[in-house]
């Protein structure tokens, strides 16, 4: 099913048991966060989404961790297991386009799919129920925005969905970029300089344009989950986030700027970012367990706030792993796997670790068949959309579980020469890294933890791993109790 907007993902989320509501009075500085945290690390309490009902001194209503769990997320795309949406997409990216009539017209249900995705226009909309252009009056001062971590150089929207259009092909992109709060009117612009937001305001900037920026905030979740999803540049989310919910996204004009917001959003922030104008933004605790450093950034200057007549307003809180951004992360590992198999088919799987934070870990097994095969793919990695930004690859071979980080390392351990098995080398780093001596660029590590060959050089025998023999396995399991049995 698909959720018409996040009060209809709110409801159903509380009818699944997955929501707790708090009536006790909460702030918004620090003690939401550490009441958001406790949840979704389940210390003393079960692992559910936040609604607080009574933030002080506002009148809107903070839900935090709706995504914060795998069946919380899965919910949030309407399936079981995101890995139904992965098959959808391996269906859909099949070549064998089939030479019988019958076949062709059995792809045709597929492709009519495909053309029901693009996001429909609508002239009226309940994001726009409320319109303030009065600039004195309260705007970001009317929402709860959270101040998360101590040393956090303010208060932070940090569930924004950032909709820009690239000057040049008008093509529209989505891209989850934090906003810190500097007054009423006016955030912080985050997006890292290889965000398609970013690409965008760069080729405005050199066409010396007006840069119009729309915010949209507490949207249906799959249009959420939509604008952190690695999309190739070009392709507008909002195409995306139809597909993943099987309806278009209805979007209506903004009412100060050329730009179309979700129509069913709880709130949206209408506006425009300076073409050299920057401000210090930071330091802000991120989801690498660190603070991330306080550098210049665009500044986004608010024109009009639209919202619906009772607003939610969504965050989401962001530290030390796990927390509500892993399972994001988690669903794109899945539901991205079969376009990254479409490149390179010797993929088995891959497991992003939430210790590495996405960026920083990749671990894949491979079918390997040909000498050389894992440097292939180590080096393949490195040149990928957003996975050209990770720091380790470790390859295993097809047999091995990458999600068992326990067989992982025996592998790793067990199964290289770190004089041969590792190729060192350098590239672009998530902007986040801060181990690297640069910003955004830094070394970079691929493990060959393959069985190795006599063709790659390894002449000596490779032993057998151990294991029984099926008839003794057998023959155990059926006495089993017995043994163990009082006689
Ligand atoms: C909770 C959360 C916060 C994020 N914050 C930022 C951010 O501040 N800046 C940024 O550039 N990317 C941030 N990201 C990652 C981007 O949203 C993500 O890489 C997205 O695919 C970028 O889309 P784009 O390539 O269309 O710009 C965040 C992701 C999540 C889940
Ligand atoms: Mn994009």
């Amino acid at each position: 099913m698909a959720y018409k907007n996040l009060k209809e993902f709110i409801a159903h989320l509380k009818q699944q048991d997955e929501l707790l509501e708090i009536d006790t009075a909460v702030s918004a500085e620090l003690e939401i966060t550490e009441i958001t945290d406790r949840v979704s690390k389940e210390q003393g309490f079960p692992n559910k989404a936040l609604l607080f009902r009574n933030v002080e001194g506002y009148e809107m209503p903070v839900l935090t961790n709706a995504f914060g769990s795998y069946r919380r997320m899965a919910m949030s795309l309407g399936v079981n297991d995101v890995r139904e949406v992965a098959k959808r997409i391996e269906e859909l990216l099949k070549p064998d386009i089939p030479d019988t009539l019958a076949g062709k017209a059995s792809l045709l249900p597929k492709l009519l799919e495909v053309s029901q995705f693009p996001p429909q226009i609508v002239k009226t909309a309940s994001c726009q129920d409320v319109v303030i252009t009065d600039l004195s009056q309260p705007i970001l001062d009317k929402l709860p925005i959270l101040k998360c971590w101590p040393q956090d150089g303010g208060a932070f929207i940090t569930l924004p969905l950032v909709i820009t259009k690239n000057p040049h092909t008008g093509a529209r992109n989505i891209g989850m970029y934090r906003l810190q709060k500097y007054d009423n009117t006016t955030t912080g612009m985050h997006w890292h300089k290889h965000h398609d937001g970013a690409k965008n305001y760069e080729d405005a900037r050199k066409l010396g344009r007006r840069f119009e920026v729309a915010v949209a905030l507490g949207c249906a979740p799959a249009i959420t989950y939509a604008a952190t999803a690695p999309v190739p540049q070009g392709i507008d989310e909002f195409i995306f986030a139809g597909f993943l919910r099987k309806k278009p996204v209805q979007l209506v004009k903004c009412v100060t700027v050329d730009l179309e917001v979700p129509a069913d959003a709880e709130i949206v922030l209408e506006g425009y970012v300076d073409l050299e104008e920057r401000r210090i933004e930071g330091p802000f605790g991120d989801h690498t367990g660190y603070y991330s450093l306080a550098d210049n950034y665009p500044v986004f200057h608010i024109t009009a706030m639209t919202h619906v007549k009772d607003p939610v307003y969504p965050a989401t809180v962001v530290g030390k792993p796990p927390q509500e951004d892993c399972y994001m992360g988690k669903a794109t590992e899945q539901i991205f796997l079969p376009v990254l198999r479409k490149i390179l088919p010797e993929i088995v799987d891959m497991n992003l670790p939430l210790e590495g934070v996405f960026h920083n870990c990749a671990i894949i097994s491979i079918n390997k068949s040909y000498p050389g095969h894992a440097n292939k793919v180590i080096n393949a990695v490195w040149g990928l959309g957003q996975l050209m930004f990770t720091k380790f690859v470790i390859i295993v071979d097809s047999e091995v579980d990458v999600h068992n980080l326990s067989a992982v390392s025996w592998r790793v351990f067990n199964n290289t020469d770190p004089s041969r098995d590792c190729v060192i080398t350098k590239g672009p780093l998530d902007v986040l890294d801060h181990a690297s001596d640069l910003l955004g660029f830094g070394g970079k590590m691929g493990i060959d933890a393959t069985k190795k060959w006599a063709e790659e050089g390894f002449n000596r025998e490779w032993p057998a791993e151990i294991t029984m023999s099926d008839d003794i396995k057998k023959k155990v399991d059926e006495k089993f109790r017995n043994y163990f049995a009082k006689s």
